[in-house]
Formats: C-alpha cells, structure tokens, sequence
C-alpha cells in the first residue's frame, strides 16, 4: 500500500467511525490508591508463560507513597480525542495476528483487525504514543497524570493480595476475573485464523470468559483496589526504562529513568496468553507498535490533583464517556 493511500485510510476511518471533536477531554476514572508498602518478587529475567508458585522466590520491600490510578485501562474512545485535538501522528502499522502468527502490517489506534468498540483498550500505539496522550491530558486538566512506574503498577496490581493472583491461586477460576486466552480464544483463533491452533497461544486456561480478543474494558471482577483488568486484557506500558531485573536498587515507587531507555517495560500479560502473576514483565522497544500493548493512567497526589473525582466538576465529554462505557459494558456482559 503507498505511502498516500497509508494516509487517507487513517484520515477516513477517523472521521467515519469516530463523532470525534477538538477540545475535548475524558478525564479516566481513577482509584485511590493509599500508600503501603510492596513486597515486590526479585527477577532477574523476563520472564513469560503461566505463573506458577515459587517457594524460594526473594522479595524485596518497597514503600510506595499513595497514588492515584485508572480504574480502567485508556479506551479507543479516549485516544480519540487526543488525536482530533492535536496533530500527533501516531503509527499507521502494527503487528496484528495472521496465519503466519503476528505480522507487521497496516492498521491504526482505530483501525485494526481486532477492533470492534470504541470501549475496549487502544492498541496499535506505541510508548511514545502513550507518553504522548498523557503528556496531553495533563495539560488539558492540569492534573499531574503520568505513566505509572514499575513498582506502582505491582503494587496496585497486587492490592494487599498474597496469592498468585489477586482472587488467589487457582488459575481455572480466571475467566470471572480476567481477559485472558481461554477457551473462547481458542475458538475465535481456530475460526478465524485456518492453521492456528491453540498450542500458538501462550497457555491456554480450562474456562470460559466468552472474550476471544481484547474486551471492553471493566467487564470482569476488579481486584481488592477496585481496578480492573490489572490481569489480561491488554498488557501495559509503565514509565521504567529496560533492565532485566526488578526491583533492583529501588526502595520505593519511582521509576528507573536512566539505562536502557530505547525500550521500556510493560506489565502483565493479555489476552493472549494465560493469566500471570503481578510480577510478570516485559520490554517493548519505543517504536514497536502492536495489537496486545495499551496503557492505564497514574496521578500523583498533590494539591493539584484532584482526590476524590466524584467530588469534582467532570467534563461534559467525561460524563457522557461514563455513561456511554456503563451501557457497553452492560451489552457486553450480556454475553457473559
Ligand atoms: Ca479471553
Ligand atoms: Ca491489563
């Protein structure tokens, strides 16, 4: 496809599917998050696949001062507006699955194999996207939002949990928590991929949570915090540069800003693949681009920021975005 014809796609699939209108903002639901302190797992690798208990694993206490966090990973819907407001060009490719397993092809944040609501999760961004719609949020409201850290992220995941998971250690039970590759990915990938057979999913869980793809998000049982999806879904980006092992010299929450910063970490697995525990991790080069990688969004607690946001005056765009995923999620969990 040329270089012109690359454009116009994405030109024409923004102002077709997407009442999109400059100025506006969503400001994300977000979760208190109170400070404590992280019994964060020693890794020394990255390490993929199923979770499994480990009994001479090494843990390393972190203090993380209290934080806010997305109650949701950041939708379609809200890239959206990001995207009519300034002249960001975000990437037109991205590796999306085939029968050759993923390959790097055309698609965009709202043009892609998988997409099917303006409520599920953006994908086909990368890092510097993400840094980007943040960057832009918090000058719209003049919130400290950011990209949450490594340790942050662990910790909200973990939500005071001790287990394997935060509804414990039985992975079967998955499918009433979490997005992740069941049997409905199974059959969504054998129905619509001739020649790819579950074997090709990063372990398959004995349930069904009736999502063959990344869902709408908030549909299944958040964890102890109140957060959703902090398993499966999509995997997410954090503010941490590359390094093999976490926590490393850290003691608290703040991000490692220094290394190998050409890629930068994510947390957790996502649909595709079986649920992992809160200390799964991974590294994504900046300009990689595909459709299992999207974001949630942190706030520091400052004078600035805005505590309890149902105190708050919302945005006209914020409320109608809060009852519009309601009524999506409510379809979607019709399904269920
Ligand atoms: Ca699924
Ligand atoms: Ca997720």
């Amino acid at each position: 496809m040329s270089h012109l014809k690359i454009i116009f796609l994405v030109l024409f699939t923004s102002q077709s599917i997407y009442a999109l209108a400059a100025g506006e903002w969503i400001d994300p639901p977000m979760v208190d998050i109170p400070a404590g302190q992280l019994k964060a797992k020693i890794t020394t690798e990255i390490k993929k696949g199923t979770a499994v208990s480990d009994p001479d694993a090494k843990y390393k206490t972190l203090n993380i001062n209290a934080f806010r966090l997305s109650k949701y990973e950041v939708t379609t819907k809200e890239f959206g507006l990001f995207i009519a407001d300034t002249n960001y060009q975000p990437p037109t490719a991205c590796h999306q699955m085939s029968e050759k397993w993923f390959t790097f092809r055309a698609g965009s944040w709202d043009k892609h194999q998988h997409l099917r609501s303006e409520y599920e999760p953006v994908t086909c961004i990368n890092w510097d996207a993400a840094q980007a719609y943040v960057k832009w949020l918090s000058k719209k409201t003049g919130k400290p939002y950011r990209l949450p850290s490594e340790a942050e992220w662990e910790y909200a995941a973990r939500a005071g949990s001790t287990t394997l998971y935060y509804w414990g250690d039985d992975a079967a039970q998955a499918c009433r928590y979490a997005n992740i590759a069941d049997q409905a990915a199974e059959a969504a990938v054998k129905r619509d991929y001739n020649g790819l057979e579950s074997k090709d999913f990063i372990g398959v869980v004995p349930c069904d949570d009736n999502s063959g793809y990344a869902s709408v998000v908030g549909l299944y049982e958040p964890n102890q915090f109140g957060l959703y999806d902090m398993i499966g879904n999509i995997s997410e980006f954090t503010l941490d540069c590359f390094d093999l092992g976490f926590p490393g010299s850290a003691t608290d929450g703040s991000p490692r800003l220094g290394g190998d910063c050409g890629r930068h970490m994510f947390r957790n697995g996502s649909w595709h693949g079986a649920p992992q525990d809160a200390s799964s991790r991974g590294g994504w080069y900046v300009e990689s681009v595909g459709t299992l990688e999207g974001f949630r969004i942190a706030e520091d607690v400052t004078s600035k920021s805005s505590g309890n946001s149902s105190n708050n005056r919302k945005t006209k765009a914020t409320r109608k975005f809060e009852r519009e995923l309601a009524k999506a999620q409510q379809a979607a969990r019709k399904k269920i």
